[in-house]
């Protein structure tokens, strides 16, 4: 057993604070009986400790909840709500009574699970379990980094913490292992989380399933670990926080044991109280029990409403004066200043892509993994706001910045990240440096590895948060590794999730092109796709409509000859651009007018006019697709006049050259698809 400070007092919460506590408990319950929906053990267990940190130590102002010196809440066990929109409704954020009443329901502001952008005052969307506690490592990672660079001697312009309440779910889930891990390694002091300890899952008692000691697991990570005895100690909860705040080299973690379902005669400290409404009688036995009216429900006290509403007040006096002191900063650093407005808001600066490079043939054959790591450092020069870095892969990836610095604790000013091992946790990390606002977050990864961060890639998209992924090794191509590290349904994978940018660009001017995107898009992310292998640069003399095209999703770059109509549309992506090139070249001694379609983005191809889309692929006009992946997410523009040359299987263990061939990403074999689908047509005449 490692030592671990417990904390009890025998203060009896003063009768005001218990008030308030269970009208956090009652709005909970009723918002759940009401909607015959949702989890009302969580927040009827966890009201206290919550209360305890809204009520004493969180730095928030309801009426400006963007703020950007508040304090950070986020509520990783989303399930529970009803807790965290009971708390937004009491202090005064801009959600009403009618909302709460509406819960769970169409259209209302107090969605299932919290929904970053949908309701002032959620910092996250949660609700697969163990994200927020790692938004939260990424949230107080920005937070150090902009002190870093903001911070000047005798100015605390950004001076917050971050906390995040936690339960079992959350720690269960491997994400808290390497968000742990990564917390504690980077001494990320001011990252507070407090641990709903109640000892129940969905299926029953903690005992089923994890019962590893979470306080020696989080020390061991090297945190600041403390144990609150009751969580209705209010005053022991209170003390703890201030504790963690005190601990300015560790994360801390506050292990509370509450009892979910809090105060229910039936169901409190069972699994019943979890996801289901109590019930109309077991409500009524509830309230009773606790001395609470029956009737009305959604009762708020007044006494407790005034003192919850004491948050305006206190949170417009420390934004004001943080507006001073960051006046004053302002006069002193006008530039800086103006710097973290822009950041902050989200700005471009003025020429930032000024001096992109521009590539040349004579520049090839370029992997566009090198063409990448290239404008990564350009880019990162005209913008301080650009951290990111990859799971273990720098030099794979060239995702480091050379000169940039090592974000690490002894220089919180260093841009380049070093994720670890982690991928699940640098997707979820990312998510929370974006989320925080201030920077321009990118990872890396091969591509193939994108599945292990797939759930905060679909969160980033969900959320509209302009991160930036960077996958290498995109192919079959990549070669030797064998089909561990061949990505195959990864390409059509990433392109089903709503909202995603998949970019694969064909060389290293498109890549260029790809990034401005990437860059630009400040809603929503973006993953790069490129390649481990070598290519031919398609030199903008010969192919000037690269940098236009490219944010078409697709464009023309070699027609057959001027008014010709072509007898069959090559279109490829990435690295198999080249194939269609040559493809085209060889068919045209063979009497047959190839036009070659580069589709780096079949995303933003789809966002276009249909008369674009129809001048690109006019409909009906033989189409012979090449893209070394799964041939599924084709299918939408399958007809006779369509085949495609993909990968079907997952990929061989061979240098990458040999495999391609193998696979048919052949000139050879993209004139015989070529002539088949003609003869095919032929036929059908
Ligand atoms: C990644 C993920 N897996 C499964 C779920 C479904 N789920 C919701 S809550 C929960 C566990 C509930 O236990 P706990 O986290 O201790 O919450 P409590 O019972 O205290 O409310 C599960 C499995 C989820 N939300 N996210």
């Amino acid at each position: 057993m490692i030592p671990v400070a417990t904390l009890s007092t025998t203060i009896a919460p003063p009768a005001l604070d218990e008030l308030c506590i269970n009208t956090l408990r009652f709005l909970a319950v009723d918002m759940v009986q009401k909607a015959n929906s949702g989890h009302p053990g969580l927040p009827m267990g966890s009201a206290s400790m919550a209360y305890a940190l809204w009520d004493r130590s969180l730095k928030f102002n309801p009426r400006d909840p963007d703020w950007p010196d508040r304090d950070r809440f986020v509520l990783s066990a989303g399930h529970g709500c009803a807790l965290l929109y009971a708390l937004l409704h009491v202090t005064g954020f801009d959600l009403p009574l009618e909302e709460l009443e509406r819960f769970r329901q169409w259209g209302s502001r107090t969605p299932g699970h919290p929904e970053y952008g949908k309701t002032a005052g959620v910092e996250a969307t949660t609700g697969p379990l163990g994200q927020g506690l790692t938004n939260g490592v990424g949230m107080a990672i920005a937070e150090v980094a902009l002190a870093a660079r903001f911070n000047r001697p005798g100015h605390r312009i950004v001076d917050h913490h971050t906390y995040v309440l936690v339960s079992d779910g959350d720690l269960e889930e491997g994400i808290s292992s390497e968000a742990g891990s990564d917390a504690g390694h980077l001494h990320l002091g001011k990252l507070i989380v407090l641990y709903a300890d109640n000892h129940i899952t969905i299926e029953g008692s903690t005992e089923l399933s994890f019962t590893e000691d979470r306080i020696a697991r989080f020390a061991a990570f090297g945190w600041h670990v403390q144990r609150v005895e009751r969580s209705n100690d209010v005053e022991a909860v209170a003390l703890a926080l201030e504790n963690a705040r005190a601990e300015t080299e560790r994360p801390s973690l506050i292990a509370v044991r509450t009892h979910i379902g809090f105060g229910s005669p039936h169901k409190q400290d069972t699994a019943a109280a979890h996801g289901e409404p109590l019930g109309v009688e077991e409500v009524r036995l509830t309230k009773e029990g606790m001395g609470w009216p029956v009737e009305p429900a959604f009762h708020i006290p007044e006494e407790a409403l005034e003192h919850f509403r004491k948050a305006v007040a206190r949170g417009n006096s420390a934004q004001s004066e943080w507006e001073l002191r960051f006046k004053a900063f302002a006069q002193e650093f006008p530039d800086l200043a103006t710097e973290f407005s822009r950041v902050i808001a989200r700005q471009l600066p003025k020429n930032w892509d000024d001096n992109l490079p521009t590539f040349t043939a004579a520049d090839g054959p370029m992997a566009t993994r090198i063409a990448s790591g290239t404008t990564i450092a350009v880019l990162g020069a005209h913008l301080p706001e650009m951290m990111g870095g990859s799971a273990d892969l720098n030099p794979s990836t060239h995702t480091n910045r050379e000169g940039a610095g090592n974000f690490e604790p002894e220089n919180w000013g260093g841009h380049n990240m070093h994720f670890g091992i982690r991928e699940h946790a640098m997707g979820a990390i990312l998510n929370g440096m974006a989320l925080h606002r201030g920077l321009i977050p990118y990872g890396g990864t091969f591509l193939v590895f994108s599945d292990y961060m797939r759930p905060p890639m679909r969160l980033a998209a969900m959320n509209a948060l302009p991160v930036i992924y960077v996958f290498t090794h995109d192919s079959i191509g990549m070669g030797e590794d064998g089909p561990t590290h061949q990505p195959v349904e990864q390409l059509v994978g990433l392109r089903s999730i709503p909202g995603m940018v998949v970019l694969r660009p064909a060389d290293a001017n498109e890549t260029v092109a790809a990034w401005r995107i990437a860059i630009g898009r400040k809603k929503g992310p973006v993953a790069l796709i490129l390649t481990r292998q070598g290519l031919p640069v398609l030199g903008l003399d010969k192919y000037p409509g690269i940098p236009a095209g490219v944010p078409l999703g697709a464009y023309t770059l070699a027609d057959c000859p001027a008014g010709a109509k072509p007898d069959i549309i090559l279109v490829a992506t990435g690295s198999e651009v080249h194939l269609a090139l040559e493809g085209r070249d060889r068919l045209a001694t063979e009497g047959v007018q190839a036009r070659v379609v580069s589709m780096p983005s079949t995303y933003l191809f789809a966002a276009q006019p249909d008369d674009y889309r129809e001048k690109i692929l006019p409909t009906g006009a033989p189409l012979l697709v090449i893209e070394a992946g799964a041939t599924l997410g084709w299918n939408s523009y399958i007809g006779p006049q369509i085949d495609v040359i993909g990968v079907g299987t997952f990929g061989a263990s061979a240098p990458g050259a040999v495999v391609m061939e193998h696979y048919g990403f052949t000139v050879d074999n993209v004139c015989k698809q070529a002539h088949i689908v003609l003869d095919r047509l032929k036929e059908k005449a």
